[in-house]
């Protein structure tokens, strides 16, 4: 059979936020699951990904801070990027869309429609807003939904039913920068004629869910847009900020950027094929008949990739020789949501990748998002549950089951893998099980059931705990040390078939169970065979898992909803370095005399003995002490303090003292023990 060759791609994250544990688990960690997979079948895969970062989501960040829109894509861009690579993911390519070879990439294609007559010019009403004096792009306006009634829906776009209508249908606008009631003014625009497409779509959709079976919520997204009829879109906008239109008159609008980020994963690819000095890589899988293509994405985006990006590659391939690929699985999720709730940065509700991987390593977080991934309806993230799924599955299931045959092959057969002596049933029940799971787990993969992959994943840690308990090799080792050197024989082989068959979830620890077997993965469709023979030398194992404490889950669920900033509130300390308080010279004096300052009621004079030294110190403590209860204390005074007048009286030196919940003060006191004049450190 010939090598399979795909392309994937995850959505394009916008530039400018970090992304949470909703994204990593709706459009990145699905796609890194089925592309390790895909990879390990020997399938020539290419993962591609990058930052969106034009439109409006963009301009608004940097409105925000009254920053320039460059100073937001860079922080995010490499934020996430950060991110992603910690949590794993093995992107071939990580690129952006602010690089020329994008804006050129975006250029060619509306240039190309433009030349063939296919995009339209409308002028149209535009919300304008008179005291900003500029058109307000579709999210600078919110308004009430013409279908549903919504009152927080997009100028455009109703996050509520997802419905996509003119602007100028929408009921009660309001300027969100102004909070304005805008005007509606003429503009021009190009509009990519979609409509056109619907018959073409209707059935491309169709024949890719019958040959590979689409989700049944992505097909009903696309069935309700047909249903509704495909209108006219206006692919141009009045911006600063984005790609500029290659079209005369044109000069001060930019694509709109749903039209230029899809074909972001295009333009990444060739970025990836200058990357490799290849310079045909890119034409290799979007221009070949025997690539396949998969899009993963979340919900919010479905019509972005199975009608728009479509119908602009549908577009292209009518007018030019070189034929693009569509998407021939666009697996979308629902969403994550946290603990009941939606996440909200603002409502503190919800934690960011970036600072989850500051407290925790990838692999728990990403077994635990892919145990529970939303692909047919939304689910919740639950810190509970994290716990209890690294505990009671990471740890107490494939841990334990690693570790407790480690430890008996180390200690009663040398480190190595003993021979398979004689099989009995259960051995061989076991052998079978190895070579079906990994059939069973990739049929899922396959079909992008990855939620039930995982349970099988874990289903054949059950089962290799089951058969080294049935096994009982803590009594055969007594007995009948052949038959427990078969039983260990085939956990080693139970733990590589875990290794490799876990790789995709558990990257990371599945690295170091190879290290730990010595063994390296192989083929996916050996996974099964017994692939370490006789007589092979283990490495020591390693730990795998940690377990997490209640009280660290608990330190989280108390930080949740916390307003974002609030945690941070802290007073300000300026801090001095450690010469700067090592000019301070604290010595220990003992009081010898005391007297009140005449008109003063808050100083005391003292006379103190510091060594040998006699020093006379004023300190404001009268109205907590009386002038003979001091005499004999054993204290602590700021020795090198420039000495100064108090009341006309000389003072050399300042007492430490601190202020209890009365307002009292009290003298720092060292026992008496301590002689004077002995430094404090
Ligand atoms: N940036 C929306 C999002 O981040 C958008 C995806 C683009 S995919 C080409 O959800
Ligand atoms: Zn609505």
């Amino acid at each position: 059979m010939a090598q399979e060759k795909i392309i994937v791609t995850s959505a394009l994250p916008y530039a400018n936020a970090n992304s949470h544990l909703g994204h990593l688990s709706g459009a990145y960690l699905p796609g890194d699951i089925y592309v390790r997979y895909k990879r390990l079948t020997g399938a020539d895969v290419k993962y591609i990904c990058g930052s969106d970062e034009h439109g409006v989501p963009i301009t608004i960040s940097a409105d925000k801070e009254n920053v320039k829109p460059k100073v937001i894509i860079d922080r995010y861009h490499n934020a996430i990027k950060e991110t992603f690579e910690k949590f794993g993911m093995s992107f071939d390519i990580y690129s952006r869309t602010s690089l020329p070879i994008h804006h050129e990439t975006a250029k060619e294609f509306l240039k190309c429609f433009y030349d063939n007559g296919l995009l339209k010019e409308k002028k149209s009403r535009q919300y304008y807003d008179e005291k900003a004096n500029m058109f307000l792009p579709d999210r600078y306006v919110e308004g009430t939904c013409p279908n549903c009634g919504f009152e927080e829906a997009r100028s455009d776009e109703c996050e509520n039913c997802g419905a996509l209508y003119d602007p100028s249908e929408l009921k009660k606008p309001k300027s969100k920068i102004t909070g304005e009631t805008p005007i509606l003014k003429e503009t021009s625009h190009l509009y990519f004629p979609l409509g056109k497409f619907q018959e073409r779509l209707e059935k491309y959709i169709d024949q890719m869910n019958l040959k590979y079976g689409w989700k049944e919520n992505v097909l009903q997204y696309c069935k309700s847009w047909f249903n509704n009829g495909l209108k006219d879109r206006a692919i141009t906008r009045d911006l600063d900020w984005g790609v500029p239109v290659p079209v005369e008159g044109y000069e001060n609008k930019v694509i709109y950027v749903w039209f230029e980020a899809v074909l972001g994963y295009i333009s990444a690819t060739k970025a990836l094929s200058e990357k490799n000095n290849d310079p045909d890589l890119w034409k290799r899988y979007w221009q070949d008949v025997n690539t396949k293509y998969v899009a993963f994405i979340g919900k919010d985006n479905v019509v972005f990739h199975t009608i728009i990006f479509p119908a602009i590659l549908m577009a292209w391939n009518d007018f030019n020789e070189t034929k693009y690929l569509l998407p021939q699985n666009v697996p979308a999720n629902e969403f994550l949501n946290f603990e009941g709730k939606k996440f909200s940065k603002s409502r503190g509700w919800g934690i960011s990748g970036i600072d989850f991987l500051k407290l925790f390593p990838a692999d728990p977080l990403r077994y635990t998002l892919a145990a529970n991934l939303p692909e047919n309806k939304d689910t919740d993230f639950y810190w509970k549950e994290f716990q209890s799924r690294n505990n009671n599955e990471l740890a107490d299931i494939l841990g334990n089951f690693i570790n407790r045959t480690f430890i008996f092959a180390h200690k009663h057969f040398e480190g190595k893998v003993p021979v398979q002596a004689r099989l009995e049933e259960i051995d061989n029940e076991q052998l079978k099980a190895l070579e079906e799971y990994p059939v069973k787990i990739g049929n899922l993969l396959d079909r992008f059931k990855i939620k039930d992959a995982v349970l099988e994943m874990m289903n054949l840690a059950r089962a290799g705990n089951k058969y080294f308990n049935d096994a009982q090799p803590w009594i055969t080792i007594k007995n009948d040390k052949d038959q427990c050197g078969t039983t260990i024989n085939i956990c080693l082989q139970t733990i590589f078939t875990l290794a490799e068959v876990f790789e995709p979830v558990i990257p990371f620890t599945s690295k170091k169970i190879f290290n730990m077997l010595n063994a390296e993965k192989v083929r996916w469709k050996y996974a099964g065979e017994v692939n370490l023979p006789d007589g092979h030398e283990l490495n020591k194992a390693e730990i795998l898992f940690s377990k997490i404490e209640d009280d660290i889950i608990e330190q989280q669920m108390n930080k949740l909803g916390v307003p974002e900033g609030e945690e941070e509130k802290k007073e300000e300390i300026e801090t001095i370095s450690y010469e700067d308080f090592m000019k301070v010279q604290l010595k220990t004096a003992e009081i010898i005399e005391a007297e009140n300052i005449p008109k003063s009621n808050k100083l005391l004079k003292l006379q103190v003995q510091i060594g040998n030294e006699k020093r006379q110190v004023v300190a404001g403590i009268a109205k907590s002490y009386k002038p003979d209860e001091l005499v004999g204390k054993r204290i602590v005074i700021v020795f090198n303090l420039k000495p100064a007048k108090l009341f006309g009286v000389e003072s050399q030196g300042m007492i430490l003292a601190v202020e209890d919940e009365t307002g009292n003060l009290n003298v720092l006191e060292v026992p008496k023990n301590v002689k004077t004049g002995t430094s404090v450190k």
